[in-house]
């Protein structure tokens, strides 16, 4: 059987990539992604302002964008079917209070921080996904 794949953009956030990479990347391999781009690099403010554009004007914006750009984040390209979807899963909510409470083997439930701090990014959906991949790598020239 052929599975159609689907492409997400993922990012480990400065912070984890610094203290938890090791164990993120397993939990993304054993999840059954296949990881069809990676890189390390720092964002810059406008990849930060594209990526979460839809909270501009939000009070947290300024200190999301800083959070976001201090240092090194690991940047992906991951290819599964439904893989926007299941990336968003595997990611758990935003706070990770809640991500402790309701899906305790997510990643923001074991390695976020707080709420600013959580760990992960991943496009909500495939639209988001395309632009932040083109952002990040150029022209998507995977299948
Ligand atoms: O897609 P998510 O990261 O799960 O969530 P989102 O798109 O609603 O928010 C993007 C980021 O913005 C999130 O990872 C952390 C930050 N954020 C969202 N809601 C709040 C927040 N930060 C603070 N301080 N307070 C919030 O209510």
């Amino acid at each position: 059987f052929f599975f159609p794949q689907e492409h997400t953009f993922a990012l480990i956030k400065p912070d984890a990539a610094k203290h938890h990479k090791d164990d993120i990347m397993q939990k993304v391999k054993e999840a059954g992604f296949t990881i069809s781009k990676i890189k390390e690099e720092a964002l810059t403010r406008e990849m930060a302002e594209q990526f979460y554009k839809d909270h501009k004007g939000k009070p947290f914006f300024e200190e999301l964008v800083t959070c976001m750009t201090q240092g090194p984040s690991v940047i992906m390209v991951l290819s599964k079917e439904n893989a926007v979807e299941e990336w968003r899963q595997l990611m758990g909510p935003t706070d990770p209070e809640v991500a402790k409470q309701t899906s305790p083997e997510s990643i923001r439930a074991q390695f976020a921080q707080d709420i600013l701090s959580n760990a992960v990014h991943g496009s909500s959906n495939r639209e988001h996904a395309l632009k932040s991949i083109e952002c990040a790598f150029g022209e998507l020239d995977i299948d």
